[in-house]
This record gives C-alpha cells, sequence and structure tokens, in this order.
C-alpha cells in the first residue's frame, strides 16, 4: 500500500536525479530551518513540562528526553549541512525524523492523556510538507508514528484505567489518519508543482541547445556550418583592420572523393567526411574554427597565426590524413589538398582572403593533388 501511496508523487524518470541535484540545497536549507524551529520549541517545552510534571522524576526523565531530543537533532543537522548527494540527505533525515518521532512518542506518553498529544498533528503535517525527502520515507516515518500512537489510545481505551471515551478514540483515530491522508495529499501537490517546473525548464534549455547547435554546426560533421564559419571569419577580419591583429586561412578538398562515392555509396562518402572533420578537430587548436564550407570541402581559420606557422599546420593535417580509416571500409585511402594563405594589408574584406586561398587550393589540385600550396 505504501508503495502505491508513493507513486502519488510524480516521478521525472531519467529526469529525476538531475531534479533532486538541483534542489538539494534548497531542500537542505528548508529541513535545516525546520529542524532549528523544532529545536525551539522543544527548549521552549522544558519550561511547559515543568508546569506540567512539576519537579518530581516524571520532569526529569521528560528533561533526559528532550536534550537527547536536542543534543541528536543538533548533530544532525551539523551533518545534514554539508550533504553532497540527494540520496544521503533522504537517508540522513529519515533518521533523524525516526529518532525525533520515538523521542516525542516517548514524551507523549510519559503520562496518559499527556497535553501535548495534539502537537503531534502538526509535527507529523510538517514534516510532510517542508521536508522534502521522498514521499515514500516521508510516509513510511509518519505513517508508523500515528500507528503506534493510535496503538497506545486504544490500550488506553480497553484498559479502562484513563478516562478515554470510544468517541475521543474516534476521533483520535481519524485525527492521525486525515493528518497522514491531508500531507500525503498536499505535499504531492507542491513538490509535483515543483517537478513540472523542473521539467519544462529542462526542456526549453534542451529545445535552446538543440536550435543553437542547428543553427551554427553541420547536421553531418558537428563541425561550424557556413554561415558560422563566415560570421566569425568576418569578425576575425574586423579584428584585423582594427587592432592589426593577423590570422591565416586554410582550404581543404578532398582528393577524387567522387571515385570514394561512386565505388563504396553515398552512406560510406558520408562516413569519410565525418571521420576527416574528426581527425582535424582532433589536430587542431582550441582557437582555431573549423567549419565546413560545403560539399567536400572545409576551412580553418587561424586566429593569431602567420604564414610559416598556417604552414606547418596544413602539412601536419594533410599527413594526418593519411592514417584516417573508416570502421568497416580499410581500403579506403583518402588524401586531402589544402591552400594556406595569411591575410594582408591589401585585402578589403575576407572574401578578397578567400578568394586567394581558393586559387591555392587549385593549384594543389593542378600540381597533383595530396600537396599544400602557400600564397
Ligand atoms: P578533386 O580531387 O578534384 O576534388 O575531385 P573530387 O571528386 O573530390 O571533386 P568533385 O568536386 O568533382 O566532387 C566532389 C564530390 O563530393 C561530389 C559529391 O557527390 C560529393 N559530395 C558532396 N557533398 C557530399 C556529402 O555530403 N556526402 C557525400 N557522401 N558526398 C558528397
Ligand atoms: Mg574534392
Ligand atoms: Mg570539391
Amino acid at each position: 500500500m505504501i508503495d502505491r501511496l508513493s507513486r502519488i508523487e510524480d516521478s521525472l524518470g531519467e529526469l529525476e536525479p538531475g531534479y533532486r541535484r538541483q534542489y538539494l540545497k534548497q531542500d537542505i536549507k528548508q529541513t535545516i530551518l525546520f529542524g532549528l524551529t523544532w529545536l525551539a520549541l522543544n527548549l521552549l517545552f522544558i519550561f511547559t513540562d515543568s508546569l506540567l510534571y512539576g519537579s518530581g522524576p516524571l520532569w526529569k526523565t521528560a528533561l533526559q528526553l528532550r536534550l537527547t531530543l536536542f543534543l541528536s537533532t543538533l548533530v544532525g543537522l551539523l551533518f545534514l549541512s554539508r550533504v553532497k548527494h540527494p540520496p544521503v540527505y533522504d537517508w540522513l533525515t529519515l533518521l533523524m525524523i525516526c529518532s525525533a518521532y520515538v523521542q516525542v512518542f516517548a514524551l507523549n506518553h510519559l503520562q496518559p492523556l499527556s497535553q501535548y498529544a495534539g502537537l503531534d498533528y502538526l509535527i507529523v503535517l510538517g514534516i510532510y510538507l517542508l521536508v522534502p525527502i521522498r514521499l515514500r520515507f516521508r510516509l513510511i516515518s509518519s505513517f508508523a508514528f500515528s500507528l503506534a500512537n493510535i496503538a497506545i489510545y486504544s490500550i488506553y481505551f480497553f484498559n479502562q484505567s484513563t478516562p478515554l471515551s470510544l468517541s475521543q478514540l474516534i476521533v483520535i483515530i481519524s485525527s492521525y489518519l486525515l493528518t497522514n491522508g491531508l500531507g500525503v495529499w498536499s505535499s504531492s501537490q507542491i513538490y509535483s508543482h515543483r517537478r513540472q517546473q523542473y521539467e519544462s525548464q529542462t526542456r526549453a534549455m534542451e529545445l535552446r541547445k538543440d536550435l543553437i547547435q542547428n543553427a551554427l554546426f553541420d547536421q553531418l560533421t558537428g563541425v561550424a556550418n557556413r554561415r558560422h564559419f563566415f560570421q566569425v571569419a568576418e569578425e576575425e577580419f574586423g579584428r584585423f583592420t582594427r587592432y592589426n591583429r593577423t590570422f591565416s586561412l586554410l582550404m581543404l578538398d578532398l582528393d577524387h572523393f567522387k571515385a570514394v562515392n561512386d565505388q563504396f555509396g553515398h552512406p560510406v562518402g558520408d562516413k569519410v567526411l565525418k571521420e576527416l572533420a574528426d581527425t582535424i578537430l582532433r589536430n587542431k587548436r582550441d582557437s582555431d574554427l573549423f567549419g565546413r564550407l560545403g560539399g567536400e570541402e572545409f576551412a580553418l581559420l587561424l586566429p593569431e597565426t602567420n604564414l610559416s606557422g598556417a604552414t606547418e599546420i596544413a602539412v601536419r593535417l594533410r599527413r594526418a590524413c593519411h592514417t584516417l580509416g573508416v570502421p568497416g571500409h580499410m581500403a579506403i585511402r583518402v588524401t586531402v589538398s589544402i591552400g594556406v594563405t595569411q591575410v594582408r594589408s591589401e585585402d578589403s574584406s575576407f572574401d578578397d582572403v578567400l578568394s586567394r586561398v581558393d586559387e591555392t587550393l587549385y593549384r594543389a589540385k593542378n600540381n597533383g593533388r595530396d600537396r599544400v600550396e602557400v600564397a
């Protein structure tokens, strides 16, 4: 039954651990606040105990119980403030709740029909509403506490040693059951709402990430798409004209790629493109931008790099492509031709740099492919 009841509270499935982690700090803070209020109440009750029990042995027992309760809660709260994982928070808080319930139970029944019993409903409701450990944990501890109290009151009633009437017993039993029912229902409403909020936030963030990914990056290879590459390149050209910061540009084109498509099929050709992109990404610096200009033509933008630095990189990339392999198609040998250039003072726009590197690449093709040409 507890299993079925605890399913009242939604689970976000795969998102649930993330949800719990995101709210962990807030949950701990809320539980600590609840615990501190609880500690303050216990201090107050030390005085009301003396009104109830005078200064006899019952008062001493009550005092001992209150102090144990005070100290154990305090230690628990101290540990709680350092917790970093939701399951640890759940179990530690459950332990604190159980030990508090045991001591409250003992205090409640120090003498039959003590004045404190009415407070139980508040404690139970407070735990349901303000301590956001898993519902199953709140349910088990509060239900066990309520059942133990119901059992004691039933014993009073059947013993006839205390003036507890049947109607009073019925009120007590229904109050405990009602409090638990209300606690489960209202707390699951609150925390389901919080879960829904988290879910829609997370979905919106994922959607945003997908949109950005699709707008800026090429779907097949994952590198910058033509538009994104040109945007960054124009900015780089702006830095060159304003602050005289140099940059170089590499243009790469696969050699005889049509033959790969013809011989192995278009899907294998796609795999070659992906492998090529991965190879370049592995071999470039973080500050360089690699993009697919279209088809099997790629470009690498190298900020703060002069012609000789860019040529070195081009030679390294050309060699790296020799080791490129497509899983399942080891017979495919890939070579690339690369054109290299550096931005010059006579360039009036990025297009000038681009057409120069394009001509250089064309020269690399004409001079036999699998080579680097520099302009
Ligand atoms: P070259 O050495 O002169 O560059 O010869 P090439 O065959 O590589 O050049 P060409 O421009 O004649 O052919 C490019 C080929 O690239 C033709 C086209 O089918 C193929 N291609 C373009 N985009 C894609 C793609 O996204 N996937 C695949 N598999 N092939 C593509
Ligand atoms: Mg080609
Ligand atoms: Mg081409």
